[in-house]
């Protein structure tokens, strides 16, 4: 059934959408199964995605309608479509009367993504209007809040250099905490890699009390304060304040030093919310495992890394892992530069859509995966700053030297380009630097030809 004749209104214009304040425009990619139209099958689209079905039913009103979404542009040939959503659709708290991501997602990322009609539709990009903004939570801390604990300056602190205890699972408690205090004597920041929790073979109240006095004697040892993103991600809510209560009252005084770790992707908004309302005082790390499966360029369904970081700003994510935009080991490009921009401004441009953020506490970027001190200074002049969790297990632990060393060559690595130093040259009076020029020869041999004559006593 053709409903463009309700649903679609390309005769609406977006700067007056935008100007009127009272819809959240979705900009997708999306083709029709063959032998649909690009109209017909949009505004299918939008009646599913807000007041309708695949039929007319007899139950609609005056007031149903004027709650429709609304198809306002398509291209077809770019296999472009943007709706309007009237905020009126979207679920409130009856606690509190705020947003809530879920019912963003039912609707603009739901029963819409296994259509008949549809081939593929794909969410790029999203505005909201200041007064549906308004009642997301958004974060309570960032990386100003890390800065503050390691008596960092409040403005340009600065790279938290940082790891994830590897291997990713098999250490018991005591080699767990052992690992943390090696890198900690180099380090900044520490946290549980995504699936650490409470396995049966490092239980984690064990592991807890023993990371904790690790912490205390790494900072005893360097005269520095040390960070640790603890991981209470769980299916149920009570578990995760079970464990966020745990944690807190272990680290006793330096309950300020801890961050929660929260599998936001395969744990859900639900669990992003209990960490983000529960803990305020802590800094909310979500990790994002799993989310390749629907932000991945080879899909074609779901919405992108930029729809999922910017979302995660909403939920209150005081950092979100953001890739390392073709610097490391996971799929990103150097235009993924724009993901981070998008978080940690006040105001900055989508693909489609300007977002301003009203004041929303930003949200830091989280740089991982498959990084290492040589890989550092062309991340960061491709993102323009430092501002950044960095954190990198293998890149630290993968180290000839160790976790210490590893640790002391990504922060030698960050100095090197704040001063804008030669990184071949830097090396050349830093030990551990040059030391990881050995231990990645790889990325070395591609990043900085030449730089084993260059570095052959700096190495020995
Ligand atoms: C990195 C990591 C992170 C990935 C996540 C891992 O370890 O701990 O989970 O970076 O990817 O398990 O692979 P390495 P992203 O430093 O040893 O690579 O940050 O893109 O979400
Ligand atoms: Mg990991």
């Amino acid at each position: 059934m053709d409903q463009s004749n309700r649903y679609a209104r390309l005769d609406l214009n977006e700067a007056d959408l935008i100007a009127g304040g009272r819809h959240v425009l979705v900009a997708y990619i999306m083709k029709p199964k063959a032998g649909y139209g690009y109209l017909e099958t949009a505004a299918h689209f939008a009646a599913e995605s807000s007041t309708g079905t695949n039929v007319e039913v007899s139950t609609t009103d005056d007031f149903t309608r004027g709650v429709d979404a609304l198809v306002y542009e398509i291209d077809p040939d770019k296999e472009e479509m943007k709706i309007a959503y009237p905020i009126e659709l979207f679920d409130r708290n009856i606690i509190d009367g705020r947003a809530m991501l879920a019912s963003f997602l039912t609707l603009a990322i739901g029963n819409n993504q296994g259509m008949g009609d549809v081939e593929y539709a794909k969410m790029y990009d999203f505005w909201l209007p200041p007064a549906y903004l308004r009642l997301f939570d958004g974060p309570s801390m960032n990386i100003e809040d890390m800065w503050r604990v390691l008596e960092r300056p409040m403005q340009n602190g600065g790279m938290v250099v940082g790891t994830i205890i590897k291997p990713k699972l098999g250490l018991r408690p005591q080699p767990f905490a052992d690992a943390c205090y090696e890198f900690w004597l180099g380090g900044d920041f520490i946290k549980n890699d995504e699936p650490q929790g409470n396995q049966v073979f490092a239980p984690l109240k064990e592991t807890i009390a023993l990371v904790a006095d690790a912490m205390k004697r790494a900072q005893d040892e360097t005269g520095e304060a040390k960070l640790f993103s603890a991981n209470i991600t769980a299916d149920d809510h009570y578990e995760m304040l079970a464990r966020g209560e745990y944690i807190l009252e272990t680290f006793a005084e330096n309950a300020d030093h801890v961050a929660f770790l929260v599998d936001g992707y395969v744990a859900g908004p639900a669990a992003v919310t209990t960490a983000r309302r529960a803990f305020p005082g802590q800094f909310l790390h979500y990790h994002r495992a799993g989310h390749g499966a629907v932000t991945s360029p080879q899909a074609k369904r779901g919405y992108t890394a930029f729809v999922h970081c910017k979302m995660s700003r909403l939920s209150g994510a005081s950092g979100i892992h953001t890739g390392t935009m073709g610097y490391g080991k996971m799929e990103g490009e150097a235009d993924d530069k724009n993901i981070a921009y998008m978080l940690e401004r006040d105001s900055a441009d989508g693909p489609y859509y300007h977002q301003e953020w009203q004041g929303m506490k930003a949200t830091t970027p989280i740089i991982s995966g498959g990084m290492n001190a040589l890989r550092l200074p062309g991340f960061f002049t491709n993102l323009g700053h430092s501002n950044v969790i960095q954190t990198s297990g293998g890149g630290a632990f993968g180290h000839v030297d160790g976790g210490t060393a590893g640790a002391k060559s990504l922060r030698q690595a960050h100095d090197a380009w704040m001063a804008g130093a030669n990184l071949v040259d830097y090396a050349k009076e830093h030990k551990e630097l040059a030391r990881a020029f050995l231990s990645f020869e790889k990325d070395a041999d591609a990043l900085y030809p030449g730089w084993r004559d260059a570095l052959a006593s700096a190495v020995a």
